[in-house]
């Protein structure tokens, strides 16, 4: 695991309650039997076990961190790169800014790295090397290129070293070729490139509430994603869709967008079949996408107040994403959908090396006893797992 080689990269001692953690994963389990066991207090190096609320009180570190991270990700280095990632994640859960670097000395998945990025920024405001890559060309243009929807790190890589900076280059590029996704995703890049309010994802709701009423009365719409953490901004929205009768998601989201579509609200629709076979679990495939009923959208949301008069019209384009999963894989696909990715990357690492379990967005298999665990609510899977429950709002990790 990679704070643990980092940390002792480091050549420093490791803390005596990290570890502990070392040496007794299982850790958490005993100090809650035990309350007055000294573990208590320390963090642990899983972000399922830490309540990371919207509070950041270390923004300017985290920020820091992250900038390190893509950059890692853009080359391809996922390994480094989850090592910042892991570093931000755990500043994110202080209760307050860190004010001196001593005060890292005992916090989990802090390296070498991350500790003197921390260093620089106390003594000086700011880490000269993210500074340098921020200016970076390199840096500057993958972001620019992977900020269009459909546009991931491979395709724009192949864009840098073909030589093109700027959207103009790209669309004036005769070798290049758009899918239909990067094709809306240029189309709609001013609005969708826009954070989504709360108040447009309250909207949102009521919208594909009465889609998907009107076309099965005892469904049911939640959102989920950043939204359902609490977050005030997102990228897109994020719905899950809920169906009593076994077999239907399909069908429901093909009439929901048929709707969307005769109401003149669809710009965009990727529909993607369910490919979901209880008789494949577990999959072994965690990282990958699951394989419920899906669609992602460009949805025309009306405005308040102000139109448009530039473009002369009184819509803005919204990303939007629903799922429909069988009513009893519901609480494995709002688990899985409500992130963040990390808290969801650290629930399927403490679940196979802490507790010998394979959790995905589809269930929880128990490999000591090849049984598949069974869960109709959220607090379910973290029971399993001999978890605390940790409320939504609690997992921006
Ligand atoms: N997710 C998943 N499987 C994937 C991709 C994502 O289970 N292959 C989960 C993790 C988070 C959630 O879906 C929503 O994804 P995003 O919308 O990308 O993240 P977000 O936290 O909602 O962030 P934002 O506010 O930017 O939309
Ligand atoms: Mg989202």
């Amino acid at each position: 695991i990679s704070w643990f080689t980092e940390s002792m990269s480091a050549g420093r001692p490791v803390p005596p309650q990290i570890r502990h953690y070392i040496q007794n994963p299982a850790v958490d389990q005993r100090s809650r039997t035990n309350p007055s066991a000294k573990t208590e207090s320390a963090l642990s190096p899983y972000a399922c076990q830490r309540r990371t609320t919207m509070d950041n009180h270390n923004k300017i570190f985290t920020d820091a961190l992250e900038v390190l991270a893509e950059n890692l990700e853009f080359g391809g280095n996922q390994g480094p790169s989850l090592a910042f990632r892991r570093a931000a994640s755990v500043l994110k859960s202080l209760p307050a800014a860190l004010k001196h670097l001593q005060e890292t000395q005992h916090l989990p998945c802090l390296g070498e790295h991350s500790r003197a990025v921390i260093e620089e920024i106390i003594e000086y405001g700011s880490s000269s090397r993210v500074e340098e890559i921020l200016n970076d060309e390199r840096y500057r243009t993958m972001k620019l290129f992977s900020s269009v929807f459909g546009v991931g790190p491979k395709t724009s890589e192949s864009w840098f070293c073909r030589g093109l900076r700027s959207f103009e280059q790209v669309l004036n590029e005769p070798s290049v070729r758009l899918n239909r996704m990067q094709t809306a995703g240029f189309l709609f890049y001013e609005d969708i490139s826009k954070p989504v309010s709360r108040t447009e994802a309250s909207a949102l709701k009521i919208i594909v509430e009465e889609a998907v009423i009107s076309v099965n009365p005892s469904a049911t719409v939640s959102i989920t994603g950043g939204f359902r953490r609490g977050k005030e901004f997102g990228h897109d929205v994020d719905f899950i869709i809920k169906t009593p009768e076994a077999g239907q998601e399909d069908a429901i989201l093909t009439a929901v967008i048929e709707r969307f579509k005769s109401q003149n609200i669809l710009l965009y629709s990727d529909f993607q079949e369910s490919t979901f076979d209880l008789r494949q679990l577990p999959t072994h495939c965690f990282e990958a996408m699951d394989h419920y009923s899906k669609c992602f959208l460009i949805i025309k949301l009306k405005r308040e107040q102000e139109t448009d008069a530039r473009a002369g019209r009184d819509w803005r384009a919204v990303r939007v994403d629903l799922v429909a999963p069988p009513l009893e894989r519901f609480a494995y696909a709002l688990l899985g959908w409500t992130g963040s990715t990390l808290f969801e990357r650290d629930l399927r690492r403490f679940a196979r090396l802490e507790r010998g379990k394979l959790l995905d967005n589809h269930t929880l298999y128990d490999k000591a006893t090849n049984t598949f665990l069974p869960a109709n609510t959220e607090e379910d899977i973290f029971a399993h797992l001999g978890l605390e429950y940790i409320e939504p709002w609690q997992r921006n990790a």
